[in-house]
């Protein structure tokens, strides 16, 4: 009996004020036009498109404290991100959301806790994306989103314009981060200090991603099974994988070990929602290496939805038989 497919929500999240590079803003098109709905629907999916969210820019968006870039636009356009990862998950759908830099995983995930409140976090990143507006020596919200969701960072964070709504809904124990190879001294600090359990690559090195997943799974549903936001950034790959994204860092995830992240995520029947994010369209060296990017990330997507390497997801359940 086949299984009914899964509800996927498609919501485009533009977002690129979290960064400097120009260009990601055109993640979404990039990952809509290789395939992405197609290959949903190939897997059995129902595909409720929902379209690229507006994300308007806040006039007089001056740095905060001489250093973090447009608080108010970033603040705004997560603020809208999170009403609509809310409302689609409401809705009974799994959420996915294309990037657009990773500064929007605050609104995704803070959307989702509003349903989900118990939900946990696989952070899937060459970085760990957890400096505070205090840390950030490049004044990029896309390297800090992690540390507005933390309850426990919260007496270390300033009130930064474009974020009085947002409420911190994780915990440390909630987040697990895989693939992590270019962490600042203010991140270890606190990847260390509060006891946030992350693989870096040389853990994948030494352990094998078969037991990084054992463990991750182990570490976030142990006790009970549990939603989970997986939060996945592009540059986690390699940059011969993934060349098209703006913070490229070498030694990054093997595509085996990349599908293998999203198989078994897709096998703990928890999945509830994504991000995907970093893809940026303008920054390949040629059109073939974006198509390559664009592709890997539908690749992400379908294997967190039951795509396989052993076999169709679909149901075959009669052969021919000669007449
Ligand atoms: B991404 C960085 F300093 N840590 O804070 C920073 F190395 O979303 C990089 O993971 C952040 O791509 C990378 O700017 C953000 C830097
Ligand atoms: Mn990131
Ligand atoms: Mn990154
Ligand atoms: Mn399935």
């Amino acid at each position: 009996v086949p299984k009914p497919g899964h509800s996927v929500a498609l919501v485009g999240a533009p977002l690129s004020r979290g960064q400097k590079r120009r260009g990601v803003e055109h993640g979404p098109g990039a990952i809509r036009g290789a395939g992405l709905t197609q290959r949903l629907l190939g897997l059995g999916c129902r595909v409720y498109d929902f379209g690229d969210l507006n994300f308007t820019q806040v006039p007089n968006d001056e740095l905060y404290n001489n250093l973090v870039k447009y608080p108010r636009s970033v603040g705004l356009a997560s603020q809208v991100l999170a009403d609509a990862v809310s409302g689609a998950v409401a809705a009974g759908h799994s959420c996915v959301t294309i990037g657009g830099d990773h500064s929007l995983a605050l609104g995704a995930i803070s959307g989702h806790t509003r349903q989900c409140p118990h939900l946990c976090v696989i952070w899937v990143d060459a970085h760990a994306d957890v400096n505070t507006p205090l840390t950030t020596q490049s004044g990029n919200l896309h390297g800090q989103p992690v540390s507005f969701l933390l309850r426990e960072l919260q007496d270390k964070m300033p009130q930064l314009p474009g974020f009085s709504w947002l409420k911190p809904c994780l915990s440390a124990p909630d987040i697990v981060y895989i693939g992590l190879r270019d962490v600042d001294p203010a991140e270890y600090y606190i990847l260390k200090n509060y006891d946030i359990q992350y693989f870096s690559m040389r853990d994948i090195d030494r352990l094998g991603i078969q037991k990084v997943m054992e463990r991750t799974s182990e570490h976030l549903m142990g006790r009970r099974q549990r939603p989970i936001h997986l939060s996945f950034d592009i540059d986690a790959f390699d940059p011969s994988l993934a060349p098209a994204t703006g913070t490229p860092v070498l030694g990054g995830l093997t595509y085996r070990e990349g599908m293998y992240i999203a198989e078994e995520i897709h096998n703990t029947g928890m999945l509830s929602a994504i991000d995907l994010v970093e893809v940026n369209p303008l920054l390949g060296a040629s059109q073939e290496e974006v198509k390559a990017t664009a592709s890997l990330a539908v690749d992400v997507i379908a294997t967190c939805f039951g795509q396989t390497r052993e076999g169709a997801h679909t149901v075959f359940d009669e052969l021919p038989t000669p007449s």
